[in-house]
């Protein structure tokens, strides 16, 4: 196998151009509809409903409320009896309005922060085609099992590109980030995102939904002034995400703030499973709140037998009040 080398952008969009037809098979709409889990005991299909989620997009055409269920599974293609899952990321520098008054030039992965959250079954070969428009030397650095030369921390120089190719283990959910010095910078102007490899048999059906709790230091102070899920500061708070009465809920939770040691994680008037960094099959503890240090990610699962909204946010107040504050809006089933 030839040492991977970072290749100009004419080769990158040659490859692009071989890989047009892309999308995957993202099952959640923002128009509602159903996600699909392929039922574990007898291989039957299994349909989650989905309530509607219609909700404006703010900042830089950013829909928080559509990221939340937006899984990228890549280009599917079989290549000596193997699965490979081609994936595409540039990164780039946009503005964020992060809210009425603060606007953000944030580095990022194909145009939003967090990045788009990267899926593939354990034992798949993934691809990723990154390609570098951000101004600056950035890389992708996966958590997982890889060699060296796939790592990550080779700088990939503005308008570069770079193939990043290594087996999805092990199972669980994982990040990615860029790791170009200072990493902490790199990473909170919104070099981050979630990578989620399923276990080979596959989890029980759920409504899935993702949280990456990310913050702004948006006067260079190394301190954050704003916090966030999924990027834009209180954005659940105004557009609560929708979920069913007693619908099972997996949620994939990470942290990626720096500046801070740890956040930690509540949900209101409930309890979840966790299952820690997504590695087990069974949960390991059940709580109402989790800590959770930079780069820390669990799966939680639970289910609101009442209707109602309910908060979500870290139990650091001072947090949640600077941004990092949502809720579920829980719908009865029948209505
Ligand atoms: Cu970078």
């Amino acid at each position: 196998m030839p040492y991977p080398q970072e290749i100009g952008e004419k080769l990158w969009n040659r490859r692009k151009l071989l890989q047009l037809g892309l999308g995957g098979v993202a099952t959640a709409g923002i128009a509602g509809g159903y996600q699909w889990f392929r039922q574990r005991s007898s291989g039957q299909p299994v349909r989650v409903p989905l309530v509607p989620t219609d909700t404006p997009a703010y900042g830089n055409g950013i829909n928080p409320l559509k990221m939340v269920r937006d899984f990228d599974y890549g280009k599917v293609k079989q290549e000596n009896g193997r699965t490979i899952r081609e994936f595409q990321i540039i990164a780039s520098t946009t503005t964020l309005q992060l809210n009425s008054a603060v606007s953000y030039i944030t580095w990022n992965y194909n145009g939003r922060v967090p990045g788009p959250t990267l899926r593939a079954r354990e034992g798949d070969r993934v691809r990723v085609s990154f390609l570098n428009q951000g101004g600056h030397a950035h890389t992708m650095h996966f958590h997982g099992i890889h060699p060296t030369a796939v790592d990550g921390v080779r700088p990939v120089s503005n308008g570069k590109a770079f193939i990043y190719e290594f087996d999805a283990v092990p199972y669980g959910v994982h990040l990615y980030h860029c790791h170009i010095a200072p990493v902490t910078r790199h990473i909170s102007k919104g070099l981050h995102g979630m990578f989620i490899v399923d276990p080979k048999e596959g989890r029980s059906p759920a409504d899935e939904i993702v949280l990456v709790m990310d913050a702004y230091d948006t006067n260079d102070d190394n301190r954050n002034e704003l916090y966030a899920f999924n990027g834009l500061p209180n954005y659940y708070k105004r557009y609560p995400i929708p979920i069913y009465q007693n619908q099972l809920v997996r949620l994939y939770l990470l942290n990626v703030v720096e500046f801070d040691a740890a956040l930690t994680f509540h949900t209101h008037a409930n309890f979840f499973r966790v299952y820690p960094t997504g590695m087990t099959l069974k949960p390991s503890y059940e709580t109402d709140v989790i800590t959770m240090g930079t780069a820390e990610r669990h799966i939680l699962e639970f289910a609101y037998p009442y209707p109602g909204k309910y908060m979500f946010h870290p139990h650091q107040d001072a947090i949640a009040e600077a941004g990092c504050m949502g809720l579920f809006d829980v719908i009865p089933q029948n209505s």
